[in-house]
């Protein structure tokens, strides 16, 4: 899960292995988001709602690849099926940041090549055309197969998603609607127009 600071990405990933938990999938929680203090802290409480496990190193700015790279390990041994891979926020216009975010893509394909691997960007839905410049970098980066709209609760209509699957030919996998656990749905472009043109 990638994306800028605040877009939400923690609050899916608390969302996403909830229902992913309740289908039946083992599942784990890697917290390489090692830049702010309080975020494996964050990310814990998330995997606890859910009773899913949480892989993070307790020592301070650590390195994020490595975080995954455990985490990967961990999940081949165990069986587990659904990994998410928790990262901090970062401005796309950061190089040493977003090389980082390469680094941990580039671990991941190396250490699970059988794995299919989604790489979602989490974008916030309130940021209008900002988007579209942070999808693109990101997804150089991160090699995205995807995007989730958050914050679609408020006043925002997203209307940056049809640029985002038009210009970036990126699917919409969910969207946000709230900061509870269960305000997640999955993407219908159906009900997506519908709500833009007569909300
Ligand atoms: N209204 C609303 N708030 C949301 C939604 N998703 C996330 N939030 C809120 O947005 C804020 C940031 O969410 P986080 O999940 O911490 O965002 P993040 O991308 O992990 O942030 P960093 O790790 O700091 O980059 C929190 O207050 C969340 O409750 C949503 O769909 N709707
Ligand atoms: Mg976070």
């Amino acid at each position: 899960m990638t994306g800028v600071n605040g877009a939400g990405k923690t609050t899916t990933i608390g969302k996403i292995v909830h229902i992913a938990q309740k289908s039946g999938y083992r599942c784990l929680i890697a917290a390489a988001d090692t830049f702010r203090a309080a975020a494996v802290q964050q990310v814990q409480v998330w995997g606890d709602r859910s009773n899913v496990e949480v892989i993070a190193n307790p020592g301070k700015n650590t390195d994020p690849a490595a975080v995954v790279f455990d985490a990967i390990a961990a999940a081949q041994s165990r069986g587990t099926e659904l990994l998410i891979v928790d990262t901090a926020g970062r401005l796309q216009n950061k190089k040493n940041l977003m090389d980082e975010l390469s680094k941990i893509r580039r671990i991941i394909d190396k250490k699970a090549p059988n794995a299919h691997v989604e790489s979602l960007l989490v974008l916030d839905s309130t940021l209008g055309q900002n988007g579209l410049r942070q999808a693109e970098v990101f997804s150089e980066a991160a090699q995205l197969s995807g995007v989730v709209l958050t914050k679609l609760d408020g006043t925002a209509k997203g209307g940056i998603a049809l640029a985002v699957v038009q210009q970036l030919n990126l699917p919409i996998r969910f969207i946000g609607a709230g900061e509870g656990i269960e305000d997640l749905r999955p993407f219908s472009s159906y009900e997506f127009v519908e709500a833009l043109l007569n909300g």
